[in-house]
This record gives structure tokens, C-alpha cells and sequence, in this order.
């Protein structure tokens, strides 16, 4: 499966700005149980360094930008969110940093299930072994 998995989110706009619509099962191939958003990210830190077992996740970054870094354990691929009509899906057992918040970023996650630490891989080599 494609490591990089982006989803167009087109604006319905009109002469007043502009309007995003996500509907479950139809732009996301999941039901959302969990919304959740990170800003105020300090110039200069990353975010994530974790996996998730069973886990299926859209980000869009709603303003501002940051690099969202994805590995499966054989390849790692980036990619910018710099745009509120670009979704990215992250899938089960991929290994994700975020970089280069810029200052007004807001990134948006919508999940398919509620938080549960357990479901964490936070140790990289932990999560190489359970590649295998
Ligand atoms: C992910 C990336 C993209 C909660 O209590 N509930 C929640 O729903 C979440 C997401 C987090 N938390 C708590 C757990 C930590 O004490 O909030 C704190 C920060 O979470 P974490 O360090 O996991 O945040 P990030 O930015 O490293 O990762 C987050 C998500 O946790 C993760 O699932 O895929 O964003």
C-alpha cells in the first residue's frame, strides 16, 4: 500500500471565503470517534514518534503548515500539509513524526477511535519488531 496516502478536500466556497466538508464512510473510508487538533507547537519542535495498532487517522493542517513524516518500517516518505483541502490518511502500524510546525499552524485529526494509550508503539525499535 501507498506509504503517502493524500485526500483532496475541495472547498465549497462562495463569495463569502470558504467551507471544508468531511462525511465518514464517504471522503474518509472510516466512522470518526475522535476529533482532536494540536497548535501552539514552539517554533523548532517535532511531535509524534509513535505507531499505532489499530488506528486510522485523516490530518489536515486547517492553517499554517508542518512536514508530516511517515515510515512503515522499509520506507520513510514526507510530505507538506499546507493547504485546509489536503487530507492526509494515516493508516494502522505506520511510524509518524511532524516537523517544521510553522507558528500558525493548526493541525486537525480526525480518528476512528477513541484514545487509548495502549494502542501507542512510542519505542521505534519495539516497532521494527513487530514489523517482522
Ligand atoms: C498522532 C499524531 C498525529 C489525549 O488525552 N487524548 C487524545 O486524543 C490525544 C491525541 C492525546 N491525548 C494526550 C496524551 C498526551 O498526554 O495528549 C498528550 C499529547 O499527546 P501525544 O504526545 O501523543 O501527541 P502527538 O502530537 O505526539 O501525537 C498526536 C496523537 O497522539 C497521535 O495519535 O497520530 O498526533
Amino acid at each position: 500500500m501507498k506509504l503517502i496516502r493524500l485526500i483532496d478536500l475541495p472547498p465549497l466556497g462562495d463569495e463569502r471565503g470558504s467551507l471544508v466538508a468531511i462525511e465518514a464512510n464517504k471522503h474518509i473510508p472510516f466512522e470518526v470517534k475522535r476529533v482532536y487538533y494540536i497548535f501552539g507547537t514552539q517554533s523548532g519542535v517535532s511531535r509524534g514518534f509513535h505507531a499505532h495498532k489499530n488506528l486510522h487517522q485523516l490530518a489536515v493542517c486547517v492553517a499554517g503548515k508542518c512536514r508530516m513524516l511517515l515510515d512503515d518500517g522499509v520506507n520513510k516518505e514526507s510530505v507538506w500539509l499546507d493547504s485546509p483541502t489536503k487530507g492526509l490518511l494515516i493508516g494502522n502500524n505506520v511510524w509518524r513524526e511532524m516537523h517544521e510546525f510553522s507558528n500558525d499552524c493548526v493541525l486537525l485529526v480526525l480518528a476512528s477511535e477513541y484514545y487509548d494509550e495502549s494502542d501507542y508503539i512510542r519505542d521505534y525499535s519495539d516497532f521494527i519488531r513487530d514489523k517482522k
